[in-house]
């Protein structure tokens, strides 16, 4: 039998935590033949809710789950995991600036940080899931640096998934059929959600999807939008934000990284930039990616049209800024 792997869930007594561990227990993140210890970290006013989720666990009698520890210290939550999933952050509050929101997610990226570096087992795999993702990865690493750079990413999968879902909608096709699309950017409202690569299996072998949509006004306009806005479609229909999306999306991301993605598929991961595309080095921005022995790879030598290469400029410069304001919160 396989020795377990310890994950942490931070934020766990929220409501993509509540979605995502009993999916790790489940053996949809790591595999139905891998047993996990589970680390649930929150903050002091959301105890006893996190007492709460680990009763349940218990109660649920997962077989692959060997243990829980839920707790408010971060240190104890860090100590010796394989995998860190941080969904804890500071939401932004209506009439709050963009700023103080930074500041104090800045705050406690910083810390969460010093703590991995410190107590995480070597070669920990992290995943930033809490807004403003990308950037709270670029804290997380800078403030980390012994773990390797290419171990600090952060979730654009869900957004990937969405637009596979919005693709398999339209043609009325099943969604495994739809592979290769693209979020490039930041996980905002400015990221792009790119098709031109993007294929369909059919009966006669696999097809391009512009090919097999015809309609590039779409393509171009509503389907893009409706991607980049479909966070808040989900918060004005549930009145809630998206949860079980995230999670299994979170899922999506650590299994293809752990365990590889299929031959011939890629996916879309924000990872640290090495410049490739023309993205400046030193933003974790969304790429496509392979993965296989638990590394990533970007994808390379893909075609980029003029209309791409604006939106990705844009996203890039997105972040740019994000990173200005989030140093600034450190002076
Ligand atoms: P909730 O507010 O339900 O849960 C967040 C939890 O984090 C709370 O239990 C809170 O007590 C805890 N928390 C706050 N500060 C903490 C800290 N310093 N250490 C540990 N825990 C802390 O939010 P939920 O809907 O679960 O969303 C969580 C985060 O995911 C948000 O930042 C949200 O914006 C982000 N999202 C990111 C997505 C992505 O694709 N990257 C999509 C879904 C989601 O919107």
């Amino acid at each position: 039998a396989k020795e377990p792997m310890r994950v942490l869930v931070t934020g766990a007594a929220g409501q993509i935590g509540y979605a995502l561990v009993p999916m790790i227990a489940r053996g949809v993140m790591l595999g139905a033949d891998q047993p996990v210890i589970l680390h649930m970290l929150d903050i002091p006013p959301a105890a006893e809710a996190l007492n709460g989720v680990k009763m349940e666990l218990v109660d649920a009698a997962f077989p692959l789950l060997k243990g829980v520890v839920a707790t408010t210290d971060v240190v104890e939550a860090c100590t010796g995991v394989n995998v860190a999933v941080m969904v804890g952050g500071f939401p932004r509050k209506e009439g709050m600036e963009r700023k103080d929101v930074m500041s104090k997610n800045v705050s406690i990226y910083k810390g969460q940080a010093s703590a991995l570096e410190a107590h995480a087992a070597p070669n920990c795999k992290v995943l930033v899931v809490a807004n403003p993702a990308n950037t709270n990865a670029l804290i997380l690493k800078e403030f980390a640096p012994s773990i390797p750079e290419r171990n600090v990413t952060c979730l654009t999968r869900l957004d990937h998934n969405r637009a596979l879902g919005q693709i398999s909608e339209r043609l009325n096709v099943q969604v495994s059929d739809v592979k290769n699309v693209i979020i490039w950017g930041n996980h905002s409202s400015s990221q792009y959600p790119d098709v031109n690569h993007a294929t369909v299996k059919t009966s006669s072998g696999d097809k391009p999807v512009r090919e097999l949509v015809a309609d590039d006004e779409w393509l171009n306009g509503e389907f893009i939008t409706t991607v980049q806005q479909r966070g808040a479609a989900i918060i004005k229909a549930r009145k809630f934000s998206s949860a079980l999306s995230a999670a299994s999306s979170a899922c999506d991301h650590i299994r293809d990284w752990v365990l590889g993605t299929p031959e011939g598929t890629f996916v879309s991961m924000g990872v640290y930039s090495d410049g490739s595309y023309g993205v400046p080095a030193g933003l974790i921005y969304s790429f496509p990616v392979t993965c296989s022995g638990g590394e990533w790879k970007i994808v390379q030598g893909l075609p980029i049209d003029e209309f791409s290469r604006k939106k990705m400029d844009a996203t890039a410069q997105e972040l740019s800024e994000e990173k200005a304001l989030a140093y600034s919160c450190l002076e």
